[in-house]
């Protein structure tokens, strides 16, 4: 038997779990697939930013602008820059046990469910065009495009994680108006996937630094789209706008400045 004499010490083994408990911490997930078996898995949020154009900065700018509100909220968070379609894959595989490397090869669950994952980037009603290739949604999974289910993006297929929400600051996501009529991407995610709120513009949309924040010119259209789930087709909520301030109407007669949505409060996971 080994004796630790006074002031000495020894190396012990630390517990992962609880051999009493298949589930240590009690989240529900089991001990043999719990990232953290002895922390209780929590929401997180995403912060995905693509790449701006040689010389230009909106994307940057507004995702700092998110980020600094994710912070003054206390929200535990991760920011990604990434630049191809096949990253935003990787991390849409990882959504619930991504911890800082994209690369990782533990992908033991860590979260229960995403709360808010907010893509910055350029967009259209089809691509999410991250700068170098770009994300369509072909990679999204519905009947009704005719889409290659072969096709080994398919978003839905790969999915682990509820989302609460999705807030595409891109470029026209939910635009009716190209060849796929109303089945734009907001639609789509909403519509196929488990998502249960998708934010969108249904047309240009602009950072401004001046105001820090995102806003539209095209008063014809709807501004920034709510796509929220029904039981058969996604309920689309035009001009979510709630939150103006008196510099903002007062502006508002040139531009419709739009607030970002951020879906709730949560403490810092420290
Ligand atoms: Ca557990
Ligand atoms: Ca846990």
């Amino acid at each position: 038997m080994q004796i630790t004499e006074i002031g000495q010490s020894n190396t012990i083994a630390i517990m992962n779990s609880d051999p009493n408990s298949d589930d240590s911490d009690g989240d529900g997930v089991l001990d043999a697939e719990d990232g953290r078996p002895w922390v209780v898995n929590r929401m997180i949020n995403y912060l995905v930013v693509g790449q701006d154009r040689p010389g230009e900065s909106p994307i940057d700018d507004c995702a700092d602008y998110y980020e600094e509100l994710l912070k003054k909220k206390h929200m535990p968070r991760y920011r990604l820059e990434i630049s191809t379609g096949n990253e935003f894959y990787y991390l849409w595989s990882r959504l619930d046990s991504y911890h800082g490397d994209l690369e990782s090869e533990e992908l033991l669950p860590r979260y229960s469910i995403v709360d808010n994952l907010i893509i910055v980037c350029h967009g259209s009603s089809e691509i999410l065009d991250f700068g170098q290739t770009a994300l369509s949604n072909k990679m999204i999974h519905d009947d009704d495009l005719n889409i290659d289910f072969n096709d080994p993006m398919i978003l839905g297929d790969y999915q682990k994680i509820h989302i609460n929400v999705i807030d595409l600051q891109a470029c026209n996501c939910a635009n009716e108006d190209s060849e796929y009529g109303k089945y734009n991407i907001a639609h789509e995610l909403c519509a196929n996937l488990d998502v249960e709120t998708v934010y969108a513009w249904d047309t240009e949309c602009k950072f401004s630094t001046l105001l820090d924040m995102n806003y539209y010119e095209d008063s014809d259209s709807d501004g920034y789209v709510k796509y929220t789930k029904t039981s058969s087709e996604p309920n689309r909520v035009p001009n979510v706008d709630e939150h103006r301030t008196i510099l903002l109407f007062f502006v508002s007669w040139c531009y419709n400045p739009v607030t970002p949505k951020i879906h709730s409060l949560l403490s810092s996971e420290g």
